[in-house]
């Protein structure tokens, strides 16, 4: 990949690190940084030496939305045609989990984004939103169905009709993220959590990550049919042989898989 302008891309040991890095538009996502972002995930997502990605943005935006400027001229043709936006999905078909460290405004493709992501740790600074019926439209990277399946009916079309923003206590308090921490130490708990996630056997990681994404895919019999075929799955692994055999002589496991 040629060198990214849109996004810094960073290894912390066995994490990668994806920053959005528009810092004038509010990290608007355009498809030059679509692409950045996807191919760079990709990349990780090949590398046994990476176990989980961490994507964040700045103190005062994690991502403002898709960028209005690109999007404004574009006509039904333009975005049928260039399937618009469609190389988001690839992000949802990756193996390593991937945390959203989320700070500021995360709106419209912005909580998108996070959204697609694992899982989702805030600061206290974070708003989310899905205001794009202000301006016309509605959500186009999942977030109606994400955010619908995140905080229920009630809430999704609470912000999906009116394009209000969330703050982050109601944001905990309705699923939707799973820690708040102190603005200035988000990142750096995003960044921790990847470590032990990256920690543990990448297959067994891939494998979890599959499963609870069931749920969100399948009715209850099948998810709990698919949870147990996976688990199943894990004891033909040697970092089953490994984990247990560790707990069992009381010392940490060397995963094969890492
Ligand atoms: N796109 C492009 N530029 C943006 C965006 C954006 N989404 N958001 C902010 N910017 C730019 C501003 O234009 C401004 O640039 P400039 O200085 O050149 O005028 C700069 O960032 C700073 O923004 P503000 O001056 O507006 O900063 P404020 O602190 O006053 O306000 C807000 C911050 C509240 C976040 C405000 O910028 C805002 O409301 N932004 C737009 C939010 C929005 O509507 N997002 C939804 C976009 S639509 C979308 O995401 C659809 C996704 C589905 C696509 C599906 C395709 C298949």
């Amino acid at each position: 990949m040629s060198e990214p302008t849109t996004i810094l891309v960073e290894r912390r040991d066995r994490v990668g690190l994806i920053t959005l890095n528009r810092p004038k538009a509010l990290n608007a996502l355009n498809s030059e940084l679509m692409t950045e972002v996807v191919a760079a995930a990709t990349e990780f997502d090949a590398d046994p030496g990476i176990g989980a990605i961490v994507i964040t943005g700045s103190e005062k935006a994690f991502a403002a939305g898709a960028d209005i400027k690109e999007m404004s001229s574009k006509t039904y043709a333009d975005v049928v045609s260039q399937q618009f936006f469609g190389a988001w999905d690839d992000l949802s078909r990756l193996r390593t989990p991937i945390i959203a460290a989320v700070t500021g405004y995360a709106l419209g493709g912005g909580c998108e984004l996070a959204m697609l992501c694992d899982t989702i740790i805030a600061g206290e600074n974070a708003r989310f939103g899905q205001p794009e019926i202000n301006l016309g439209v509605i959500p186009g990277i999942g977030g109606s169905q994400r955010l619908t399946r995140a905080v229920g009916k009630a809430k999704a079309m609470d912000m999906v009709l009116t394009g209000r923003q969330m703050k982050v206590d109601e944001a905990e308090r309705a699923g939707l993220v799973s820690r708040v921490v102190p603005t200035e130490k988000c990142l750096e708990t995003a960044l921790e959590a990847a470590a032990v996630i990256a920690s543990k056997s990448a297959i067994a990681t891939a494998l979890a990550k599959d499963a609870v994404n069931r749920a969100f895919e399948s009715s209850l019999v099948e998810g709990v049919r698919a949870e147990r075929a996976l688990f199943y799955s894990t004891f033909a692994t040697d970092d089953q042989t490994e984990g247990m055999a560790a707990f069992v002589e009381k010392r940490e496991p060397n995963f094969t898989h890492r």
